[in-house]
């Protein structure tokens, strides 16, 4: 008989951040502002059995990753010599940074270093992270979310969206938020005529409009055939985003702003989405967004990622309300294995862990100085 595996044998030893800047293959305009280099941080988590496992964290800002890096030292001192166990350092860790609170950057450390936790139990038992939460790696439906940032020229924005659906996919999501409703439409259908009637199309306006202002383009929207609105108002915005959804024949999608799986339970009691779509490192890693997945299916309702493909996809697999995964390249440079899609869907990997392992040469390129 072979020797019982036990969890409880991993210990957290140390854990590294690596700060890089990537430049993204499409530039990502929003109406908030144009990235044109993704700011990631890769996070190591080193254990005294010598499993190590890795995550990586979006920025958003250089200037806000040695901020990050710092928290992250931070949870080193307070864990070093715990066993990993990701729920009960989610506990001590909140608790330890209850004066400062768990939000912003605090937040977003604690999500990569949960997020690392999971892979290394992952990694330690042999199987893929879907397979270690309960759930057989499948196909999951993704949308390129690459590009199609606001653009003044229509032609170049419908070339770039025929060039998105060049691998597999099927579905993207396009940027608004115009100065006029006329342009917004203009945007849709020029990209409409170039993938065809058959293909999903996404709209996102991080949170550019006020309410009359997204009443009034939402239902021009309605007959334009779109998969989803997405942020239209501010996101925290919950009063608002319930009378869109009610008004509106175009689902209404939120998330990406939701704040630990308590930010999605007000939302929803607020009946401010039609559909959800958690980010990894706000919802507070993997075990934050098993604590939303619950609360999704237990309202039946859809869940999307946000960013971080590679890990989401695991996650996706195992959420009973699984609807889209939101694909970006902008890992792809920095890892051994990128996530591949087929046929429009994202091919969760069968190898152990969540199946991040960074390329040395790459990593070196793209540091952060
Ligand atoms: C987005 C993602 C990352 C940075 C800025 C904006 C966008 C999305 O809201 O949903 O992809
Ligand atoms: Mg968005």
């Amino acid at each position: 008989m072979s020797k019982p595996f036990s969890m409880s044998a991993l210990t957290v030893r140390a854990v590294r951040a690596t700060p890089v800047e990537v430049p993204m293959t499409y530039v990502l305009g929003t109406s908030a502002g144009a990235v044109r280099k993704a700011p990631l941080l890769l996070v190591d988590l080193e254990t005294e059995e010598g499993v190590t496992g890795r995550t990586y964290l979006f920025c958003y800002l250089p200037a806000s990753a040695p901020g990050i890096v710092s928290i992250l030292r931070e949870i080193e001192t307070q864990t070093k010599g715990d066993p990993v166990a990701p729920l009960d350092l989610a506990a001590k860790l909140a608790r330890r940074f209850t004066l400062i609170g768990v939000q912003g950057i605090v937040r977003m450390a604690m999500a990569g270093f949960d997020t690392a936790a999971w892979d290394a139990l992952a990694l330690a038992a042999g199987v893929p992270l879907a397979t270690f939460l309960g759930a057989r790696p499948r196909p999951i439906p993704a949308y390129n979310s690459c590009g199609l940032g606001l653009m003044a020229d229509k032609g170049a924005l419908a070339d770039e969206a025929g060039k998105l659906l060049e691998g597999g996919f099927r579905a993207v999501k396009l940027r608004l938020g115009y100065p006029t409703l006329r342009e917004d439409i203009a945007a849709v259908r020029a990209v409409r005529e170039r993938i065809g009637g058959d293909a999903r199309l996404m709209v996102d306006y991080n949170q550019a409009l006020g309410l009359n202002e997204a009443l009034e383009r939402g239902r021009a929207l309605d007959g334009e055939g779109i998969a989803w609105l997405e942020e239209p108002i501010r996101h925290d915005d919950y009063a608002g985003a319930a009378t869109l959804a009610r008004e509106l024949k175009v689902p209404v999608q939120i998330g990406e702003n939701f704040s630990e799986a308590s930010g999605m339970a007000t939302a929803l009691a607020a009946g401010a989405a039609d559909y959800v779509m958690p980010d990894l490192e706000r919802i507070g890693g993997v075990t934050g967004w098993q604590r939303a997945a619950a609360l999704a299916a237990v309202n039946r309702i859809e869940m999307s990622s946000h960013l971080f493909p590679e890990v989401s996809a695991h996650l996706l697999a195992a959420t009973p309300t699984c609807h889209y995964l939101e694909y970006v390249d902008w890992a792809n440079a920095l890892v051994e294995e990128p996530l591949a899609i087929v046929d429009g869907n994202a091919v969760v990997p069968e190898r152990p862990g969540n199946g991040l392992t960074w390329n040395k040469d790459a990593v070196a390129r793209f540091r952060m100085q």
